[in-house]
């Protein structure tokens, strides 16, 4: 944990956030400014700004989290994003990957929350 890290007091419950996924080492919650609906974060509860400061096994659930998510919302259009550094547009320095759904017009809008 950081003192001064936003994801941190989230993770702690400080500052509240729509939870989608948590288990011991990993949350996933939904993006407040969100690029698409179903827009979600997927972090290591192990404090680190890039992904270069984890240690390898707080990172195993972030993907599969990811797929869960594309799951529950039903769509097999969708980014997953991950950025490291100003140059590469990162804002907040608690490691996070963006979970971003584009569903087709077919696919709709349903997210099948809580996910199964
Ligand atoms: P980036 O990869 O560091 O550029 O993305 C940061 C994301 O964190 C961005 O999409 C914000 O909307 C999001 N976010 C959030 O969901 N909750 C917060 O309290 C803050 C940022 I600060």
């Amino acid at each position: 944990m950081s003192a001064n890290c936003i994801f941190c007091k989230i993770i702690k419950g400080d500052i509240p956030s729509m939870k989608v996924f948590e288990s011991d080492k990993t949350l996933a919650f939904l993006d407040i400014n969100p690029l698409s609906y179903g827009h979600t974060l997927i972090i290591p509860k192990h404090h680190g700004a890039k992904l270069t400061d984890i240690p390898d096994e707080h990172l195993t659930e972030l993907l599969p989290v990811a797929s869960r998510i594309a799951k529950a919302v039903g769509t097999e259009n969708f980014n997953i994003l991950q950025n490291n550094g100003r140059i590469a547009h990162q804002l907040v320095d608690h490691v996070h990957v963006h979970m971003i759904p584009k569903p087709s017009e077919e696919e709709g809008m349903g997210i099948n929350w809580p996910m199964k």
